[in-house]
């Protein structure tokens, strides 16, 4: 399984004056404009379809190579694919941003003007939808077989505006004028049921028959992004549906006596794909999102299945040898029954054989232990939307409860704790539980959640069904998170150990030993210091704000969520002000704080988390007595594309979720990798970048798991800690004043109630002391120059664990199987 390792960037397939006269043909011919008309816009087009021509024949290439040698293939099963920008990437990969770069040139167009104008492909809400575009990266770099299968939501995650320092949400339009990586195959349109009843029916050999009489019926199109893996070689696709109406079928339905079920009133084709729901780590109990999941997991399967079909005919005995699927959280769960659907009711194949065959294709991918985040589903909700699918769920938990009862004898307790139907007032179904028996393997995404997750989440699960729970620790691709987001690093690290570290991130290792060395320190934090330019070039242009590149930078980029804590962040900077204007000799180095981070719509204390970082920015920025060693910048419309800019240019990564929440983190990873140092949490994959970075190379504070347990459990008591320690209480009760809202005293108090009236559900007042004190450290290792650059090389040189080629290297051996086709020409 092992990459080839190869001494050289990708060789360029196409010179210089081709591609310029690639570009040029396209603003002419499929652009209908010239070279003086042309607007930045169509150079990005002209520009994207010059690629494209390369991408496409790549694709042609490896599809005939994967059909004729009959390849097992992995499908990842994804409600999200947050891809961002292409272009950069597509160029990367195929070795030619240079000479895209000097053609461009020569036609008088910046190369990083253009690629500013290619909108981001939000199809996702944050690190779970940013992993599965790291994975089908790495998958087509390592040259396997696989296809991702997702939605194509018309709108993305929405684009954030900052009015007045509050979040407003915009609709996003990422193609408005058009996609010029997308190809549409209505050749492979599906036609997915909903609504209707279940007719019981007899065979001749007394065989009961089910048939499902749909009320309403969609159209799902097929729209495919080619992705290209690094050196191009493998291009595999990214196959997201579209929904429409069916209206022609629904008519011949309905003329020919069938049954249209008022219900199909609720839903209207189209909206089924309109958009992303934008809440990240919660559960969205409606009607239209369990619509979306089951759509594209019912046309992905259905696609499969044709595919198969035109290799093996009716013969379902390699179904399972040909096809893994692998399910991306329980999102795509519904994927179990409609498989077991179309197996029985369709092919008529016997109950068992095709259990059989079910439980040898899915594997699933648990991403939380959050319980809001544990997706359930009313019982009557699926029966009202999916019939046939309630009485198969019913069927599998009937078998299963019986299992269950050959274990633990008479447990009537356990068999209502491992049942896929929550009993209560209303009856549930739980997707976790149906994605746990329906698969054959289930896997954590870093060690200490994959631990947690076995010992807390589904202990019994793992006691019922040994070896089958695992970890598979997340990763990134260094293509994009160092490459291509960081060109003067990636030069300066080619020049010192080679060019073939973006396929082998184990070669980074090779810095360790220069980590020490005076001049490749300087280069290094030169690099850095470039990088920080950039940022405080967008800081100035977004924010009008002015910040000193010799202050440290200091990035906390993700989600906005109580449990991520950035109101910890900001509670150590309210104090860190007041200890200036107490002591105007406060002694600290300057320190940019930058945040990114999208709120979901309806939560609304995080959206105030954000209105109290926006307010108390604008005060400190403002404030003359701070002497600029304070600033704080929140970007707006956090994203990929506003990542690649903020990451390399971090000095230091804020990992301070409290412990056992984060399930395993990527943001760490990516900043670790650009050399920006830690402060963290035992949490998720910081354990992990703990154990390869050395407990020298990273500053982690606070509770354990273990510690937040036990305080839990003794009664955890946050005014404890507002009374003690007076710098909380005067930061909090700060907070209850008008001081940051002149005229509006109260406008910040919510955050305060939740950390002592709501009794501090993530235990910020007492990890607080503990994270000041760790940030102390942070501002006193800085000022030794020699040492912090010691220590951010040494963060860039110990990242090869975290790269997602081996994420996925550990899913082809513990759980997919697959080999790696190589794509003749
Ligand atoms: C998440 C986890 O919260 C995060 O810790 C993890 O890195 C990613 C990818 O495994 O998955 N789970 C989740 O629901 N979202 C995540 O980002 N949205």
């Amino acid at each position: 399984m092992n990459a080839k390792a190869t001494k050289t960037q990708p060789s360029p397939v196409i010179d210089k004056a081709a591609f310029k006269a690639a570009v040029i043909k396209h603003l002419h011919c499929t652009l209908g404009t010239d070279e003086n008309k042309a607007n930045n816009h169509a150079w990005w087009k002209a520009t994207c379809a010059a690629i494209q021509e390369q991408v496409l024949e790549g694709l042609r290439k490896t599809q005939k190579s994967h059909y004729l040698n009959d390849t097992r293939a992995v499908h990842y099963f994804s409600a999200e694919f947050l891809m961002g920008r292409l272009l950069s990437n597509n160029l990367q990969n195929f070795g030619l941003f240079d000479v895209a770069s000097g053609a461009l040139k020569e036609l008088g167009v910046e190369i990083s003007d253009i690629l500013e104008e290619e909108p981001d492909m939000a199809l996702g809400n944050g690190g779970l939808g940013r992993l599965a575009a790291c994975f089908i990266d790495s998958l087509a770099t390592m040259e396997l077989p696989a296809i991702g299968y997702g939605i194509h939501y018309e709108h993305g995650l929405f684009r954030q505006e900052i009015k007045s320092g509050a979040q407003i949400e915009r609709p996003d339009s990422w193609r408005d004028y058009g996609n010029p990586w997308e190809i549409c195959r209505p050749e492979s349109i599906q036609e997915v049921s909903l609504y209707g009843y279940v007719e019981t029916k007899y065979g001749d050999n007394g065989r009961v028959l089910k048939e499902w009489h749909p009320g309403s019926i969609v159209k799902g199109v097929p729209w495919d992004i080619p992705v290209v893996g690094y050196e191009g070689k493998t291009v595999n696709v990214l196959r997201l549906w579209q929904s429409e109406a069916s209206d022609y079928f629904n008519w011949d339905v309905f003329n020919a006596g069938g049954y249209v079920d008022a219900q199909r009133e609720n839903v209207s084709a189209e909206t089924i794909s309109k958009v992303l729901y934008p809440n990240d780590e919660t559960e969205a109990g409606k009607e239209l999102r369990l619509i979306q999941q089951y759509f594209f997991c019912s046309c992905s399967l259905k696609d499969i299945i044709r595919r198969y079909k035109r290799a093996h005919g009716d013969d379902w005995s390699r179904f399972a040898d040909q096809v893994v699927i692998q399910l991306n959280d329980t999102h795509p769960a519904i994927s179990i029954p409609e498989l077991m659907r179309i197996l029985v009711d369709r092919a008529e194949l016997g109950w068992d054989e095709a259990w059989g065959i079910c439980t040898k294709v899915f594997a699933y991918t648990n991403h939380t232990l959050l319980p809001e985040a544990l997706e359930k589903w009313p019982a009557r909700m699926i029966e009202k939307i999916l019939p046939r699918h309630l009485e198969i769920i019913y069927e599998i938990n009937h078998r299963f409860m019986a299992e269950v009862d050959k274990k633990w004898p008479g447990d009537n307790a356990m068999k209502a704790k491992l049942s896929i139907i929550e009993e209560g007032n209303e009856k549930m179904v739980r997707m976790g539980h149906l994605s746990v028996i329906g698969s054959f393997a289930v896997n954590g995404v870093a060690e200490m959640h994959s631990r947690l997750v076995k010992s807390s989440l589904f202990p019994e699960f793992d006691e019922l069904y040994p070896g089958k729970l695992t970890n598979v620790t997340n990763g990134i691709t260094p293509r994009r998170w160092l490459k291509a987001c960081n060109p003067a690093l990636s030069k300066l690290i080619d020049k010192k150990i080679g060019e073939d570290w973006p396929r082998d991130l184990d070669k980074l290792q090779g810095l360790a030993k220069f980590a020490s060395n005076k001049t490749f320190q300087k280069q290094f934090m030169k690099v850095k210091l470039e990088n920080k330019e950039l940022l405080a070039e967008e800081i100035r242009k977004s924010l009008d704000i002015e910040v000193d590149v010799n202050a440290i930078f200091d990035v906390q980029i993700k989600r906005l969520h109580e449990y991520k804590r950035q109101h910890l962040a900001l509670l150590n900077i309210m104090a860190l002000y007041r200890r200036i204007l107490e002591n105007p000799d406060y002694d600290m180095h300057p320190r940019v704080f930058v945040f990114g981070a999208k709120a979901a719509p309806g939560y609304k204390l995080a959206k105030d988390i954000i209105f109290a970082i926006n307010k108390v920015a604008d005060k400190i920025n403002n404030d003359p007595r701070v002497n600029n060693k304070i600033k704080v910048a929140f970007l707006p419309n956090y994203r990929v594309s506003l990542a690649e800019k903020m990451i390399p240019a971090a000095d230091v990564s804020e990992q301070i979720s409290t412990a056992g929440k984060e399930a395993s983190g990527t943001g760490n990873m990516k900043l670790a990798l650009n050399g920006a140092v830690t402060i963290g949490t035992l949490d998720g994959a910081n354990v992990e970048i703990a154990e390869e970075v050395g407990d020298d190379n990273i500053f982690i504070f606070g509770l354990t798991v273990e510690e937040v347990n036990e305080l839990k459990a003794n009664g955890y008591n946050p005014h404890d800690y507002y009374y003690k320690d007076p710098e909380i209480k005067a930061v909090l009760d700060w907070l209850e004043t008008d001081y940051f809202t002149p005229g509006k005293p109260g406008a910040l108090v919510s955050i305060k109630q939740s950390l002592l009236d709501n009794g501090d559900p993530y235990m910020v007042l007492a990890d607080f002391r503990a994270y000041s004190d760790a940030q102390i450290a942070v501002d006193a290792a800085y000022r030794d120059k020699e040492r912090w650059a010691e220590m951010a090389i040494i963060n860039t040189a110990k990242m090869g664990k975290f790269t997602s080629d081996r994420s996925i290297r550990d899913y082809v051996e513990r759980v997919w199987k697959l080999s790696p086709c190589k794509i003749e020409s």
